[in-house]
């Protein structure tokens, strides 16, 4: 029996790249050929997408009328158009739970970082400054102080767990109220913001989402206020942000996402009251061969017969 083609997009993990090759017909446009005719080729036998990045719009997924699963790399799929999809009959699939963890993780640390200035503190001592005069003291601490969580969902929780843990007097923003949770709510980024000492966003990309913390939020905030960012950049109005840090409308930022990655813009780059990361939240190699290995398993396990192991929620399993 013919195996199942599949196409790979963008850079695929070796553990998701030599599992598609053992077990199915893989697709990988070559570096140096016409994309376009490659992509004509092959689009009539393709089943399956299996994407390491890359944007999979409406008008892309309509080019293969075979297509049957999307399975992505990473938990947030903004890159996808899920509804079209689900439209389509086309099952897409993420990466969600192996990497909560791990992100938490760093969501934590990026904002102690931050808070208690360490970047700005290992580039002293490697300047020599320390011989001269002791570190300045850091203008934040994380004592008594409140965080606000914007998004919490199953990473969000991983990180308010954690703060728990630190101290924190943990508060959260969302769509919906989540009453069994002992954090208190609010339904407005710009309360949430005037409540809390340090924002903490886990926004995933949506119209919905886009540019949400603007310059109103960031002035709730406050000169004090501390802004870190491990979900999308594009939640984030960039060049409030650069104004909100560059005339003390907030004291700080820790930033593991940007508008346009991979490139960050200037103006952030020349800042010491900033904290900048390039996207590796889940970028640990045991965590990303979970991730490889889960969106493999979704393939093959929707190949076998048996429904996907991670659908997102707009393409259900069973099918409603
Ligand atoms: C990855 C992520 O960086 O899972 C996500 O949504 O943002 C990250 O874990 C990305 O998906 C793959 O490069």
């Amino acid at each position: 029996m013919q195996k199942p083609e599949i196409l790979a997009l963008g850079k695929l993990m070796p553990v998701v790249r030599e599992g598609l090759q053992a077990e199915f017909e893989l697709r990988v446009i070559p570096p140096d050929a016409d994309r376009e005719a490659f992509l004509q080729s092959v689009a009539p036998g393709v089943r399956g997408l299996a994407c390491g990045g890359g944007v999979v719009d409406g008008a892309f997924q309509d080019r293969f009328p075979k297509l049957e699963i999307i399975s992505n790399f990473g938990v947030g799929y903004d890159n996808i158009d899920a509804v079209h999809a689900a439209r389509l009959g086309v099952m897409v699939t993420n990466t969600p739970d192996v990497l909560t963890d791990e992100v938490a993780d760093l969501a934590i640390g990026l904002m102690i970082a931050t808070v208690r200035e360490i970047p700005a503190s290992d580039r002293w001592v490697r300047a020599g400054n320390w011989t001269q005069s002791p570190y300045p003291l850091s203008k934040g601490t994380l004592r008594d102080k409140k965080l606000g969580i914007l998004g919490l969902g199953r990473i969000g929780k991983a990180v308010a767990r954690r703060a728990e843990a630190f101290g924190l007097d943990v508060s959260y923003y969302g769509r919906t109220e989540q009453p069994d949770l002992p954090y208190r709510y609010f339904s407005s980024l710009k309360d949430i913001a005037s409540h809390s000492d340090i924002l903490l966003s886990m926004l995933p990309a949506s119209s919905a989402t886009h540019k949400a913390v603007n310059a109103d939020v960031l002035e709730a905030l406050g000169r004090d206020g501390t802004f870190i960012n491990v979900g999308r950049g594009t939640t984030v109005d960039e060049a409030a942000l650069i104004k909100a840090l560059q005339d003390g409308t907030i004291l700080s930022a820790g930033l593991d996402v940007f508008a346009d990655e991979p490139n960050v813009p200037k103006a952030l780059m020349a800042m010491d009251n900033v904290v900048l990361l390039p996207h590796i939240g889940s970028a640990s190699q045991d965590t990303r061969n979970a991730m490889g290995r889960l969106q493999l398993e979704n393939l093959r396990q929707w190949f076998e017969g048996k429904g996907p192991v991670t659908p997102v929620a707009e393409t259900p399993w069973p099918a409603k």
